[in-house]
């Protein structure tokens, strides 16, 4: 059983989510329920609910930057993870001040491009710089199948396809990547854990639920974590895909759409 200390540091850059279930708040449900800190810095307020987006409010790259600085400089982290980032302008200040800073900080990016309804969370022309800036010398991106669609430029139709695309994943220049396929209709998911020199495998059964938004946020948090509780890159994925398929299983049914998990449980490590 995890006893009542804290264990490890995660200073999460990523929006919020007022509906609670994604987004920062849910970063910060998860990595808490995993019984380590969090720390934030928001760069945008989305406004939405369990069905829609509403509006998107993005801070400027000034106002992030310095609460990255400000976190770093006071309590620190060991282990940052970056959701979304919406602008081009918000990728290059949020690089430099962890390139200054963060040198040597384990990085796990999710990589946030649109929402399942087909939001924008990402521009367009941001993603050039997202490659070369923050995928590129991340320690693990966790894309899913239209993520990595878009990051390597080709079709991921299913099982076999996701192993053919492991090279073209490996030359964007991360350390690792979780290639997540629950978005192939299979009664078994299979997720991919990418290595520089190995590919391991992690199979589920899919869980029939409508109460899934914000699941990318919790597994990547959840990995996040783990690194930060000196984890293995391996046992953190591990933990975190029992903690959210747990977290499915025991959603509160809350919404009218796409319902939240349930972040309050634990798991042992
Ligand atoms: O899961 C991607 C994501 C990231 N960040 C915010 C979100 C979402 C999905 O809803 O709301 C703020």
């Amino acid at each position: 059983m995890l006893d009542h200390k804290i264990k490890g540091r995660v200073l999460v850059v990523a929006g919020s989510d007022p509906s609670g279930g994604a987004g920062i708040e849910g970063d910060i449900k998860t990595i808490t329920s995993l019984g380590c800190y969090a720390l934030s810095a928001i760069t945008s307020i989305t406004d939405q609910d369990t069905k829609k987006i509403n509006g998107v409010y993005n801070l400027r790259p000034k106002m992030i930057s310095s609460q990255i600085q400000t976190s770093l400089n006071d309590i620190g982290a060991d282990c940052i993870k970056l959701g979304m980032l919406p602008s081009q302008e918000v990728i290059m200040v949020v690089s430099k001040i962890l390139n200054i800073h963060a040198k040597n900080i384990p990085r796990v990016v999710d990589t946030v491009i649109e929402s399942s309804g087909g939001y924008e969370f990402m521009n367009n022309f941001a993603l050039d710089t997202f490659l070369s800036k923050i995928v590129n010398g991340a320690t693990i991106i966790t894309p899913n199948l239209p993520e990595a669609e878009k990051l390597i430029n080709r079709k991921i139709r299913n099982l076999e396809e996701m192993y053919e695309s492991v090279e073209d994943l490996r030359a964007l220049g991360s350390d690792a990547v979780l290639l997540k396929g629950g978005h192939l209709d299979s009664d078994n998911l299979v997720d991919l854990l990418i290595k520089k020199d190995s590919v391991e495998s992690f199979k589920s059964l899919r869980i029939e639920s409508t109460s899934t938004h914000g699941t990318g946020c919790a597994l990547s948090s959840a990995i996040a974590a783990g690194l930060a509780q000196s984890l293995s890159l391996t046992d953190s994925v591990a933990r975190a895909h029992y903690y959210v398929n747990r977290a499915i299983e025991l959603a509160p049914g809350f919404g009218k759409g796409f319902g939240p998990l349930n972040h309050c449980h634990t798991v042992d490590s």
